[in-house]
């Protein structure tokens, strides 16, 4: 075990005083150090949000990419160099939307990396448009009549195709979020951590109203059974339930094949070039000038 202060930098923080993402980042802090991490273990992946400004919060690593293109740089942060322990942190807006076929395609690939998905359920850095899990019906401002299309269940969709690790927390109960995000990261494989994040400017309810809703899975509940998780998951009466719904460890592992393939050396420690190689490589991408 480390310290979450380690994790601690000097930027100052730019969401709304009182945003349950604080919850979440503060859970990200202790996972990370209750693991035994340090800053330079660890690297973070985000797109772009009020979810994926996360990483500018920690001391560590980081990649801050494109709106919806957090999992396929956090997928080659992965390959370079396995030894990192490599988390995206997203908004359900860019991961589930503009990023929905990344993540598909990452529950077929099985890399060991963990998605944790603030789902506010709008996309809030824009000021609280509908997103892929807004309520059908709820009226927005660019859905003035409600929007039409029914809320996307990514957590079944992930069952379905048996991703690793498929659990969902809530922001304003960190310390059962740092228990999840800690048995997440660790898990051998893909991990979806969809987090209930409510947004106190945009979204539609005070924080009672949630604290009101969430409620723990069953303890009877099996992890390993895949019917039983989607079983729970299907139901609309259980969109506020938490804890993890399913756990598989016999899947081959993205870096497994990876590896097969190109041998055990990490590219990041064994294939980098020489400074020098490095400049001549750059070279060959100089377009060449106009004649
Ligand atoms: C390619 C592209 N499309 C759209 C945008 C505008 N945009 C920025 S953030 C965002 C949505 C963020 O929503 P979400 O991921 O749910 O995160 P939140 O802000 O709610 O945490 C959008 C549409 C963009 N920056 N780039
Ligand atoms: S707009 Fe909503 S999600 Fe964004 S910082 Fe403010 S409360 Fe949080």
């Amino acid at each position: 075990m480390t310290s979450p202060d380690l994790f601690n930098n000097h930027v100052a923080i730019q969401w709304c005083p009182g945003c349950p993402n604080f919850g979440i980042l503060t859970a990200v802090k202790k996972a990370l150090a209750g693991l035994g991490l340090k800053p330079h273990d660890v690297c973070l992946v985000s797109g772009i949000g009020q979810a994926a400004k996360l990483p500018h919060y920690l001391q560590c690593h980081f990649f801050n990419g494109l709106h919806g293109r957090a999992i396929p740089a956090a997928l080659g942060i992965h390959a370079a160099n396995p030894q990192l322990t490599t988390l995206v942190t997203t908004g359900e807006g860019d991961c589930y939307g503009e990023g929905g076929n990344h993540l598909l395609h990452a529950f077929r690939r099985n890399p060991h990396i963990t998605v944790i998905v603030h789902n506010n359920e709008i996309y809030a850095l824009t000021k609280g448009q509908g997103s892929p899990t807004t309520p059908a019906g709820e009226i927005r401002s660019l859905h003035v009549q409600g929007v039409e299309a029914s809320p996307l269940n990514m957590l079944a969709v992930a069952v379905a195709h048996r991703c690793p690790f498929v659990a969902r927390g809530f922001a304003l109960d960190p310390d059962a979020l740092t228990t999840l995000i800690m048995e997440a990261v660790q898990w051998p494989g893909l991990a979806l951590v969809e987090v209930i994040q409510p947004c106190i400017t945009w979204g539609r309810h005070p924080l009672d109203w949630y604290r009101e809703r969430v409620r723990p899975i069953p303890q009877t509940h099996d992890p390993t059974d895949q019917e039983a998780a989607l079983s729970l998951l299907l139901k609309e009466e259980n969109r506020f339930m938490v804890g993890c719904f399913y756990k598989n460890d016999t899947r081959t592992l993205f870096g497994a094949r990876f590896r097969q393939r190109f041998g055990d050396a990490t590219l990041a420690l064994s294939a980098f070039p020489s400074p020098e190689r490095t400049l001549e490589l750059l070279q060959e991408f100089r377009p060449a000038p106009c004649t």
